[in-house]
C-alpha cells in the first residue's frame, strides 16, 4: 500500500507536538516536512519547539519556518490567553537536549509549493495551527491545488468558540488565510473543537501510555502531565483536549471520527463573530458547495488506542 504523502503546518504546542510523534512513524503515513507558523507562541518559539521535537524523536525530516503574521491583520497568540501564562516555552513539562537540529533555509511558504508540485502523487495538508502558511501558498501557487488531495485541519467549532464565543482560535488567528483555504476548491476535513473537546487525556491515559517506556512515551507523559495541570488551573479539567492529533488519528484510521458534509463559510467581517466557522449544519444554503467535511463525532476509546500504537512504534 502506498503511504499516504502528507505535510504538517504547525504552531507546537503540546497537541500539536503529539500530532507531529504519531505523523512521523506510522506505516501508512510518509512525512515530507514539518513547517511553522505564529499561533500558541512567536514563531521564533513555535519552530524551536518542532526541531526540539524532531531531534527528540529522531525524526528526520525539513523544519521550515512560515509566516511570523497573520496575512492581513495583526495576530494574537493563543496560549497565553487559553491555558495560562508560563515559562513562555510552549512546551513547558519537557527538557530538551541542547539542539543541534538545523532549520531548512526555505520558507514554509515555498517549502509547500515545491514539495507539493514536485510530488508525483497528490499530498495531503495537516494544519494544525493558523492557516497563514497555507493561505499564502494557495495564493503564491494555485497550481498546487490539483495536487492536494485534502486538507485535514484543526480549527473551528459549529457550537461555542474558545477565543470568543464565536470563535476557535486557529481560524480567528488569520481568518483571511482561512477564509483562502476553506474556498480554495479543494475538499477540506475540519476537526473542530465539537469533537477535539472529547479527546481529553485523562490522568488514565497518561499513566497508560507510562507503561510503554520509551523516548516517544517519555515526551508524552512529560507534555501532558504539565498540560494536565495548567488546564486544571484555568479551566478545572482533569484532562487536557488533545486537539491536533485528531487530524493524525482520521488520516490513520478515518473510521475513528464521524464527519458530516456541510457548507462551512469564514467570517471575515471584523465584527463580534470576525474567524467563525458558520457550518451550514442543517444544508438550508442549498445554492453553496459542501466545501468541508465538519467532524461531528469522536470514537474516544479508538482514538486512544491509535495514539498508543503510533507512540509503541518509538525505540
Ligand atoms: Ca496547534
Amino acid at each position: 500500500m502506498d503511504k499516504r504523502k502528507i505535510i504538517l503546518d504547525c504552531d507546537p504546542g503540546h497537541d500539536d507536538a503529539i500530532a507531529i510523534l504519531m505523523a512521523a512513524r506510522h506505516p501508512k503515513l510518509e512525512l515530507l516536512g514539518v513547517t511553522t507558523v505564529r499561533g500558541n507562541q512567536p514563531l521564533n518559539v513555535t519552530t524551536n519547539n518542532a526541531l526540539n521535537i524532531c531531534q527528540w524523536l529522531n525524526i528526520d525530516v525539513p523544519v521550515c519556518a512560515g509566516l511570523d503574521r497573520g496575512m492581513v491583520r495583526p495576530s494574537p497568540i493563543g496560549e497565553s490567553i487559553m491555558i495560562g501564562e508560563r515559562d513562555g516555552s510552549g512546551l513547558d513539562g519537557h527538557t530538551f537536549d541542547p539542539l543541534t537540529k538545523k532549520l531548512d533555509s526555505r520558507h514554509a511558504v515555498d517549502f509547500i509549493i515545491e514539495t507539493v508540485l514536485d510530488s508525483d502523487t497528490p499530498v495531503t495538508l495537516v494544519p494544525t495551527g493558523p492557516l497563514s502558511n497555507l493561505g499564502m501558498a494557495i495564493r503564491k501557487e494555485p497550481r498546487i491545488l490539483e495536487k492536494i488531495d485534502e486538507i485535514v485541519l484543526m480549527g473551528g467549532v459549529y457550537q461555542h468558540g474558545n477565543f470568543t464565543p464565536a470563535a476557535e482560535f486557529n481560524i480567528y488567528a488569520d481568518a483571511e488565510a482561512a477564509y483562502v483555504v476553506f474556498t480554495c476548491g479543494r475538499p477540506v476535513v475540519m476537526m473542530g473543537l465539537d469533537i477535539t473537546r472529547k479527546a481529553l487525556c485523562l490522568p488514565s491515559v497518561v499513566n497508560r501510555i507510562a507503561k510503554i517506556e520509551n523516548r516517544a512515551s517519555q515526551l508524552f507523559v512529560n507534555l501532558m502531565s504539565f498540560f494536565n495541570r495548567s488546564q486544571k488551573n484555568t479551566f478545572g479539567w482533569e484532562g487536557a483536549p488533545l486537539h491536533d492529533p485528531t487530524c493524525v488519528a482520521y488520516l490513520i484510521d478515518p473510521t475513528c471520527i464521524e464527519t458530516k458534509e456541510m457548507y462551512t463559510e469564514i467570517d471575515i467581517t471584523g465584527g463580534p463573530s470576525h474567524g467563525r466557522t458558520n457550518c451550514d449544519f442543517f444544508n438550508l444554503m442549498t445554492d453553496k458547495p459542501r466545501n468541508s467535511k465538519v467532524c461531528i463525532n469522536l470514537d474516544v476509546a479508538k482514538f486512544w488506542d491509535i495514539v498508543e500504537d503510533c507512540i509503541k512504534l518509538y525505540n
